[in-house]
């Protein structure tokens, strides 16, 4: 039952969903184990939220209340009888302890964020309430609630955490150098974990993930960035692509994989922090040059620094990619690459990098239009996607192939419900195009 805490008895209102339940249903009361994810309607949440119902979890999610929509990762599964979705925001305590005492959640992901860098150093104040000390009240509402000693906790930590980094590859004793007020709000909210951990005796782990990415990744991180706009360079919506430091280093592996790792780090008997990295590291320059080979051009660059040009090299006057300042960092992360030994070892956790599937050579022509023919039959129907069992997207090919199919579909098919419903798919539903 709700409010046997010191929270009290308070009600949380589920959203719009499953309001035929009795609230009964979500309470662990059957052996069922009931989880609560913050931060659900975005990348990592939708994909996590997909995977415990798969174990049958009973899940509850927390959603921002927002002026415009902000869950089309998580609209399939609004009917699923084992989800549930709950207005919050990590900077609201009262919010937070109502939530935990009426969930009683078994298992808690935290990984609610401001989670741009770049957008961190204009809002720094509010990442350092949210990623910071959005953390620490939901540890206090677990002890609030007497949950401390049945709720296993994640937190959604960072390879950002590195910075400028201490040593190569970055593993869990590899010294912080936070470089971004999202990195020292992060750092914050790793190192309240451990202290609680050791002060309470909590059961509580970070998850130290480098970037992972998928069709499901904000249209303003760096490859759904590049890869909408190579699709839309290829069918003549967009000329140019402008970009910011473009010889960073990212180890960018699959959110799928990621979020099972997640997982797999609260079934430990003892909490404790994991890196889970793919071992590869790939510039952004290099992925820029991938992604455009996937449409048939191969990039070549001249010029330096913000003079620096990416252009066709069927074509020298044809500039495809530009360098714009506005996207520089006052603190730039140069070089990140993690070793996952740890996870490999500890939870078996077998993290795939996948930037290397893009296809070498010339990427367009009709190789290019019969793959897409064939992605267009997969995709025609959410149902025959899932029967046929395509569950990933590989970055960055498919990526650009999913964008590329949704510029075939005419405007009078959008409109239809199927081709809507299609499309919807295409920008949520995991899928792997072989
Ligand atoms: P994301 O797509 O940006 O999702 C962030 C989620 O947090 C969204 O659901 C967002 O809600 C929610 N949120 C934002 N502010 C909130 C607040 N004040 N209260 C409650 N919820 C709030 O991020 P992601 O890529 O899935 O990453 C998930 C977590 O992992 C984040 O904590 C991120 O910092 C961390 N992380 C990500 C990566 C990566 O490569 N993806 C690597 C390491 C760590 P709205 O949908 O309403 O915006
Ligand atoms: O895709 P990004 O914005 O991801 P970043 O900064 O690495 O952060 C992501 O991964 C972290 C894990 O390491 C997470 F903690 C964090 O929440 C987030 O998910 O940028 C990747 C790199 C950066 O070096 C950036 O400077 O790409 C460079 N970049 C170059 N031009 C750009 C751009 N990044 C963005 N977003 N936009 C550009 O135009």
């Amino acid at each position: 039952m709700a409010g046997s805490g010191a929270c009290g008895s308070a009600h949380t209102s589920p959203v719009h969903i499953n309001r035929q339940q009795p609230p009964s249903i979500f309470t662990n009361t059957d052996g069922q184990k009931v989880a609560l994810i913050t931060g659900v309607t975005g990348q990592d949440g939708s994909y996590l939220a997909e995977f415990l119902l798969k174990k049958s979890y009973k899940v509850h999610g927390v959603i921002r209340r927002s002026s415009s929509f902000n869950t089309h990762r998580v609209e399939h599964l609004y009917e699923h009888p084992n989800f549930r979705m709950h207005y919050g925001d990590l900077t609201d305590s009262m919010n937070m302890c109502q939530l935990l005492s009426t969930i009683k959640p078994d298992e808690i992901y935290n990984l609610g964020a401001m989670s741009h860098v770049k957008v961190s150093f204009d809002m720094s104040e509010y990442t350092a309430d949210v990623d910071g000390v959005g953390v620490l009240r939901l540890l206090n509402a677990i002890r609030s609630c007497g949950l401390e000693r049945t709720c296993k906790f994640y937190q959604a930590s960072t390879s950002e955490l590195y910075g400028k980094v201490r040593e190569i590859p970055q593993k869990e004793t590899t010294p912080f150098y936070p470089r971004s007020p999202y990195a020292v709000a992060k750092q914050f909210a790793f190192w309240s974990l451990v202290n609680y951990r050791e002060a309470f005796g909590m059961h509580l782990s970070n998850g130290i993930l480098f970037n992972h990415e998928s069709p499901r990744r904000g249209a303003t991180f760096v490859t759904r960035k590049i890869t909408r706009a190579v699709a839309a360079i290829h069918r003549g919506t967009q000329s140019q692509l402008e970009l910011g430091n473009i010889d960073a280093k990212r180890d960018w592996g699959h959110a799928k994989d990621y979020v099972e790792g997640m997982w797999m780090i609260l079934q430990q008997e003892a909490a404790d922090d994991f890196v889970l990295a793919t071992g590869e590291t790939h510039s952004v320059r290099e992925f820029v040059e991938k992604a455009f080979l996937e449409v048939g051009i191969t990039i070549k660059w001249r010029g330096e620094a913000v003079n620096e040009v990416g252009y066709d090299s069927a074509d020298d006057n044809r500039v495809l990619v530009k360098i714009n300042p506005k996207y520089y960092r006052p603190t730039e992360v140069d070089l990140l690459i993690g070793d996952p030994s740890k996870a490999k070892k500890g939870i078996r956790m077998a993290g795939k990098n996948v930037f290397l599937r893009s296809r070498q050579g010339n990427g367009g022509g009709r190789h290019q239009t019969s793959r897409l023919r064939q992605f267009y039959t997969v995709l025609k129907t959410h149902t025959a996607l899932c029967r046929a069992g395509f569950d990933k997207l590989i970055v960055p090919n498919d990526c650009i192939l999913a964008e590329l199919f949704v510029s075939r579909v005419s405007k009078t098919d959008r409109k239809s419900w199927r081709a809507a419903r299609v499309l919807r798919d295409i920008r949520a539903a995991p899928v792997r195009v072989v």
